[in-house]
C-alpha cells in the first residue's frame, strides 16, 4: 500500500521486501570493495551513522565540506559499480510515484547501529534538484522525521520499517529530514543495524 506523506513524497511500504535477500547479498559485495566508514562533518565531528558508497558519484564529507567524489578517499580508487539490483528497484519506485525516466548517478549506503542517528538536514549537494530522491530501508525499524523548509519548522515522525521505500520530489525534495536512533532489536539479515539506501542523481 503507497502512502503520501507530503505533495511529493510517497512511502511504498514493503517494496523492496521480495527482494530483500538479493540487496543484501549486493549490499555485502559493495561492501568488500568499498567498506563502511564513519566520515567527519565539516565542523569536524564524526557522524554516528557509517557510511559508503557505489555508482558513479559518492557522497563524501570531510573538513573540506560535503560533495561528491568519483573515487573513493579511503582507497583512492572509482565507487563500486551500482549493481544492476539496486538501479532496477530505484527505477521502478520512482517510477510508481510518477519519476518515469530517474537515472541515479550515486548511491550512499547508511548504517545505523546502536545509538546512530542523522541530525535534521537538508540534501541540497545535488546538481539537478528536480530529480528525485529514492531511499531504501534494510533491517531494524527507525523513526523518519519528516520536516519543513525550514530547519525550526515542526515535524512529522514516521516509522519505516524493512522493506519500505520512499521516494522524496518536487514540493518535498529540499524538506529538513533526519533518522532517530533505531529501535532496538535483531533483524535476521542486518543484526543491530538499520541499513539505508539513498539513490540520488548528483550531477546533472
Ligand atoms: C536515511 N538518509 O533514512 C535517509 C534517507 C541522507 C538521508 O537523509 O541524507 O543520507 S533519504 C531521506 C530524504 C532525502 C531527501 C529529501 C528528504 C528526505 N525529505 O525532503 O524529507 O538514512
Ligand atoms: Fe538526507
Amino acid at each position: 500500500a503507497n502512502e503520501t506523506l507530503g505533495t511529493d513524497a510517497m512511502v511504498l511500504r514493503g517494496f523492496a521486501l521480495a527482494q530483500d535477500a538479493a540487496l543484501w547479498r549486493a549490499i555485502q559485495a559493495v561492501l568488500a570493495q568499498a567498506p563502511l566508514r564513519r566520515m567527519k562533518t565539516p565542523g569536524g565531528r564524526l557522524m554516528s551513522a557509517e557510511q559508503t558508497n557505489c555508482g558513479q558519484w559518492g557522497w563524501v564529507t570531510d573538513k573540506a565540506g560535503y560533495r561528491y567524489a568519483d573515487r573513493d578517499p579511503l582507497t583512492g580508487v572509482a565507487w563500486p559499480a551500482m549493481p544492476l539490483l539496486f538501479r532496477q528497484i530505484a527505477q521502478t519506485a520512482a517510477e510508481q510515484a510518477g519519476y518515469a525516466r530517474f537515472e541515479p548517478d550515486a548511491c550512499l549506503i547508511n548504517c545505523y547501529g546502536p545509538g546512530a542517528r542523522m541530525a535534521l538536514h537538508q540534501d541540497k549537494d545535488e546538481a539537478d534538484l528536480g530529480a528525485p530522491i529514492v531511499s531504501v530501508s534494510l533491517g531494524l525499524t527507525a523513526h523518519f522525521l519528516f520536516g519543513g523548509l525550514h530547519r525550526t519548522d515542526s515535524v512529522r515522525k514516521v516509522l519505516l520499517v524493512h522493506g519500505d521505500v520512499v521516494v522524496w520530489g518536487g514540493q518535498d525534495r529540499l524538506r529538513f529530514h533526519g533518522v532517530a536512533t533505531p529501535v532496538k532489536g535483531e533483524h535476521r539479515l542486518c543484526g543491530n543495524q538499520r541499513f539505508n539506501l539513498t539513490f540520488r542523481r548528483a550531477k546533472a
